[in-house]
């Protein structure tokens, strides 16, 4: 049996790979979805039984009812066979009924979410190449990880700021299209403790494939503990490492930290420590509002490159061309957070 894992960016803790199940099909079910896996393996099993039984009659015949020699005359001439046809017709009607009536079950599951999951409704956003998600009764928002409760049926709104999306839960069995301007939900109840992989499964540009997140099953004491929210910023070292750690869930798609450019300018260099240890921002060259002017950068400016990043673009090639996706909700503990993470990168001059 072949085994694959999901490759993970090095910036982020890779998630245990998930198992497969016996047929090599689909991943280990943690929800209580089973009909999707009931209604799969059906039609899978119907569809081997016809291929054999086709292939077989198919094969039998060509061998058994050749003509053995050039001027062998046609031995029937029989076209129809009205009870063999009524057979043929009925038995698949019969099997293709049972598969409608199975996935329309299935369906009607999913898509009516039960009100103890809309009671517990939680925000997925989805943007050009993040999740972001907000919880039930809750201000904090997470970037790429969310955290449920095991056994606690849960709803998700779905809302997309850019382009089309979609929310993949395999191992739930739930995917639902993220439309731009309209809300689609979707629920599942999860049965298992662990970590599980949601993908976007619509293609959404450039970095579709790092378009992921994790979410974490857990107990409702662990659950209690608000894992999402941990953010340390009691000592200016304690907010760089937060920082750095919400660097890698949702900007380092684009920025680097090692001076390498990518899709944005790399964030080594922003500061720039002199000799006295003073950390002071570098000389920046901008557009705002179409004419060309130096900055220092600041946390100002840092602020408004998060929240309005066309309000000044830098002017460097190649970065000018690509708008920086906004982030206007971002918490102010978590862009100083950032804000301290960059300074951390500054080098003695
Ligand atoms: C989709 C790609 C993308 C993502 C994600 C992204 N950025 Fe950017 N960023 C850019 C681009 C492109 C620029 C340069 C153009 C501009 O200034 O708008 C930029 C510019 C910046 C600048 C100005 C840098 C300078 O050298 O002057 C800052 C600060 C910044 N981004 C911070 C962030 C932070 C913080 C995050 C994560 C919360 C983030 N970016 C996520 C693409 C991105
Ligand atoms: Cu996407």
């Amino acid at each position: 049996m072949f085994h694959f894992t999901i490759q993970e960016p090095a910036a982020q803790s890779p998630a245990p790979p998930q198992a497969i199940d016996a047929f090599g099909q689909l991943p280990q079910l943690a929800s209580t979805f089973d009909h999707v896996d009931g209604l799969f393996y059906f039609t899978y099993a119907v569809c081997i039984f016809f291929f054999v039984l086709i292939v077989g009659v198919l094969l039998f015949s060509v061998v058994k009812y050749r003509r053995k020699t050039w001027d062998q005359p046609p031995q029937s001439s029989v076209t129809h066979n009205t009870p063999l046809e009524v057979v043929w017709t009925v038995i698949p009607l019969i099997i293709v009924m049972v598969m409608f009536a199975w996935g329309y079950m299935g369906a009607r599951d999913m898509t009516i979410a039960p009100a103890e999951a809309s009671r517990n409704l939680y925000k997925a956003t989805a943007k050009q190449w993040n999740w972001t998600f907000s919880y039930p009764n809750d201000p904090a928002q997470s970037f790429n990880e969310v955290w449920v409760v095991k056994d606690k049926p849960v709803e998700f709104l779905l809302e997309s700021t850019d382009v089309l999306h979609a929310f993949y839960l395999p191992a739930m069995r739930v995917k639902r299209d993220v439309i731009p301007g309209r809300y689609q939900t979707i629920w599942f109840q999860p049965t298992q403790l662990g970590q599980f992989h949601l993908f976007c499964a619509e293609y959404c540009g450039k970095d579709h494939s790092r378009m992921y997140a994790k979410v974490h099953v857990v107990t409702a004491e662990e659950y209690a503990k608000r894992p999402w929210d941990l953010w340390d910023d009691s000592t200016p070292a304690a907010a760089a490492k937060s920082g750095a750690s919400l660097y890698s869930q949702i900007c380092a798609s684009c920025h680097t930290v090692n001076g390498t450019p990518s899709v944005g300018p790399s964030w080594k260099g922003l500061f720039v420590k002199n000799a006295d240890g003073t950390i002071v921002g570098r000389q920046r060259e901008v557009i705002e509002g179409g004419a060309r002017k130096t900055i220092t950068v600041d946390e100002a400016y840092i602020l408004e490159s998060i929240k309005k990043p066309d309000a000044k673009k830098v002017a460097e090639e190649p970065y000018v061309r690509n708008a920086m996706t906004a982030f206007p909700d971002l918490e102010e503990r978590k862009i100083k957070g950032l804000i301290e993470y960059m300074k951390s990168l500054a080098d003695t001059k």
